[in-house]
């Protein structure tokens, strides 16, 4: 059976959930989103992916045609629909359909959808032996662009990142800013731990404020660990003991090798397994129930 997918309003299966080919989102990727969640039947950090949403909409000024509150019904309306326990949400909500120019006041109102399905976008086995990751040429865009801040439907950037790992026989991209710093992974932001230290690269060093970034740090801190922001270069990942990377996608996976050099004993690392354990402990713990009767 296919799925019911929340499409402006009304829950419609997957066969009838058909987007305009005059819709903006399409023609030029105007429109952001955002990818959940939910662990045995509760939504994980939702009012951090709602808030990111708005925020998301706010930064390209673009209303979200529903209000919080609203929203987050439809999320949870959506799950339920399609009776899901374990599962990945996405919201989508586009500038709406428009004329043939680029012009959004042309778009009077705004589409949204959500889909509530599943993702793996690794095999298991990946999470026991870790990713390989290469630098990837193609550099993250510049603040005064697309603000990589902005989950926008603009992920033309990532995907060429995504082909270039792709083309040399890597699991993962890492993508430097204009600086040479470090930003982040095609889909993920990027960790590494150097004894006692995690660290990551600085919201301003362009990258997504991760909702599983920010879990993380609160998780290296209970931890024990001392949790810094700061500029990383290449070096730093060279020489760490261990490396990972985070996503409500991806959740935690562990990297093992940036460009062909084995990270720390090129295997994953013990600081990487104790934050996982945390993580997954919390994910079922903390979600927001969507079946009140449990
Ligand atoms: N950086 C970027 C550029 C992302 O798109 C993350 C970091 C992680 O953020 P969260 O809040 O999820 O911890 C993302 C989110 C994919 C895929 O197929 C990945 C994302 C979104 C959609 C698809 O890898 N990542």
């Amino acid at each position: 059976m296919g799925l019911l997918i929340y499409l402006n309003g009304k829950l419609v299966p997957e066969e009838q959930a058909k987007i305009s080919v005059f819709d903006h989102g399409l023609l030029y990727g105007d429109g952001v989103f955002e990818g959940l969640r939910s662990y045995q039947g509760r939504i994980f950090c939702l009012e951090e992916h709602l808030q990111r949403l708005y925020w998301s909409a706010h930064g390209i000024m673009l209303e979200v045609p529903l209000s919080r509150q609203a929203l987050r019904q439809a999320v949870m309306e959506t799950v339920k629909a399609n009776k899901l326990k374990d599962s990945y949400i996405r919201i989508v909500v586009t500038r709406g359909v428009g004329d043939l120019g680029l012009d959004p006041r042309k778009c009077p109102r705004p589409t949204i959808f959500i889909i509530a399905s599943k993702i793996q976008l690794y095999p298991e086995s990946y999470y026991e032996k870790g990713l390989k990751v290469v630098t990837v040429a193609t550099r993250r865009n510049l603040h005064e662009s697309v603000n990589p801040a902005i989950k926008s439907l603009n992920y033309l950037n990532n995907i060429l990142a995504k082909i270039e790992a792709n083309h040399a026989g890597a699991d993962e991209g890492l993508i430097l800013n204009h600086a040479g710093y470090v930003s982040e992974c095609t889909g993920e932001n990027i960790f590494v731990v150097h004894g006692q230290v995690l660290a990551t690269p600085p919201v301003h060093a362009g990258v997504l404020a991760g909702v599983t970034r920010k879990v993380v740090m609160e998780l290296g801190r209970s931890l024990g660990l001392e949790v810094r922001e700061q500029n990383l270069t290449r070096h730093d990942i060279y020489v760490a003991d261990e490396c990972f990377l985070t996503g409500t996608a991806a959740e935690i996976i562990p990297a093992t090798s940036l460009d062909g050099r084995p990270i720390g004993t090129g295997r994953p690392g013990p600081t990487t397994g104790r934050i996982r354990q945390a993580f997954k402990e919390k994910a079922i713990r903390e979600g927001i129930p969507v079946y009140e009767t449990e």
